[in-house]
């Protein structure tokens, strides 16, 4: 099969998502070609089955200060379909991708491109509902000729949001249990923690992720159990949470690593996993920390429940609830037994129902299905 995917190329995770598909689908012999502004941050591998097509939006007086991307994006999605023949295009994040896939087969009104949005979250909950982008997203949804959503929760939020009948399709993510386990890597010595825990958070670092709660929490712990954090990921808040460090006198137990590309050795070394976000469709850095064996605390919000499993993988807790966070992570930290059994549990789900040779079939036969449904 020939797929078009295009998705933000950035370190969020619908292009974690996206790439990690791509490159399972070209493994499995499709041809795949990734249509974006830049290469996916995750696409660090060179395979034959693999193109990559750059969105450039050519500049013009006019357009500043808003270059017309969507557009940019819709005539290269039509472009790359006619001359790879692409089967199917799929797009993850509906804002603006479905509008321009829409667009990009309108123009090649006789080549009959299907196209499939994924829905990934803040498409749905945040920006997706403000009233500045509500109508268009539920156009793109709905004129969409297949629509997936990463957890049950989300489909029933866009259900309730958009007020619409489209039939959604639940995939959920997935990982690659045989890059996503325990790790013997050099780096607790390299953050010099020879004997302490280890405790990690993923994020963006938006609002949304709520770091400071991470902070918190951190704070509560590491007074009683020797401990440092390992911040990965970059966004609006890291300022505000280094300032917290500083004034608490944290600087040398939290690491603020940035993007890093390789987080498995990361989480593959790690004790436990923080995730107290006000809203997540599923939690993908929670599934990778839940296959590399590393026990979850997250909050009961959005999807996070469909993958920890309160009590055996990890603890869902209310959002902003410091306190219990910081309790039930040193009863984790403090008995060994206790963690590595919850890490084994997180595990097993994670090969049991999350694994990508499972849930990549799920999209094929998805696109299989679209593609031969009646226009
Ligand atoms: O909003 C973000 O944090 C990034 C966003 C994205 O699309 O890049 O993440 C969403 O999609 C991920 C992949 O499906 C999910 O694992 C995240 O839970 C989801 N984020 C939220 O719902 C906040």
């Amino acid at each position: 099969m020939k797929i078009g995917i295009t998705c933000y190329p950035t370190f969020g995770g619908s292009g974690v998502v996206a790439t990690e598909l791509g490159i399972a689908l070209a493994r499995g012999g499709d041809d795949v070609h990734f249509i974006s502004y830049a290469m996916p941050s995750r696409l660090n591998i060179l395979h034959e089955r693999v193109r990559f097509h750059e969105v450039t939006v050519t500049p013009y007086p006019l357009f500043d200060p808003y270059p017309p991307y969507t557009l940019a994006l819709a005539t290269k999605m039509a472009e790359v379909a006619a001359y790879e023949k692409l089967d199917i295009l799929h797009v993850h994040y509906a804002i603006p991708h479905a509008i321009s896939a829409y667009l990009a087969k309108q123009i090649l009104a006789g080549q009959s491109l299907r196209f499939i949005t994924t829905l990934h979250g803040t498409d749905i909950t945040l920006v997706g509902r403000d009233e500045s982008y509500l109508p268009i997203t539920k156009f793109g949804i709905e004129k969409s000729d297949g629509v997936t959503a990463v957890s049950r929760w989300l489909k029933e939020e866009t259900a309730k949001n958009f007020a619409t009948e489209k039939e959604i399709e639940v995939i959920p993510n997935f990982v690659d249990p045989s890059r996503f386990k325990r790790h013997d890597s050099d780096i607790c010595r390299m953050l010099g923690a020879g004997g302490e825990k280890l405790i990690c958070h993923v994020s963006n670092f938006r609002p949304v992720k709520r770091i400071m709660d991470v902070m918190q929490v951190f704070a509560r712990v590491a007074r009683k159990i020797p401990s440092r954090l390992i911040m990965v990921g970059d966004g609006p808040d890291r300022s505000k949470a280094e300032a917290f460090c500083r004034d608490r006198r944290l600087r040398d137990r939290v690491f603020f690593l940035g993007n890093v590309p390789n987080i498995e050795e990361l989480l593959g070394a790690s004790d436990l996993f923080l995730l107290p976000s006000d809203t997540e469709s599923f939690g993908m850095a929670a599934l990778e920390a839940l296959a590399s064996e590393v026990p979850v605390i997250a909050t009961s919000a959005g999807g996070l429940p469909e993958l920890i499993i309160d009590a055996e993988n990890g603890y869902l807790l209310p959002v902003g609830d410091i306190d219990a966070m910081a309790d039930r992570a040193m009863e984790i930290l403090s008995d060994d037994a206790l963690r590595k059994r919850m890490g084994i549990a997180g595990r097993e789900l994670a090969v049991e129902r999350f694994n990508v040779a499972k849930v990549v079939p799920c999209y094929r036969q998805f696109y299989e299905r679209i593609i031969s449904s009646p226009p």
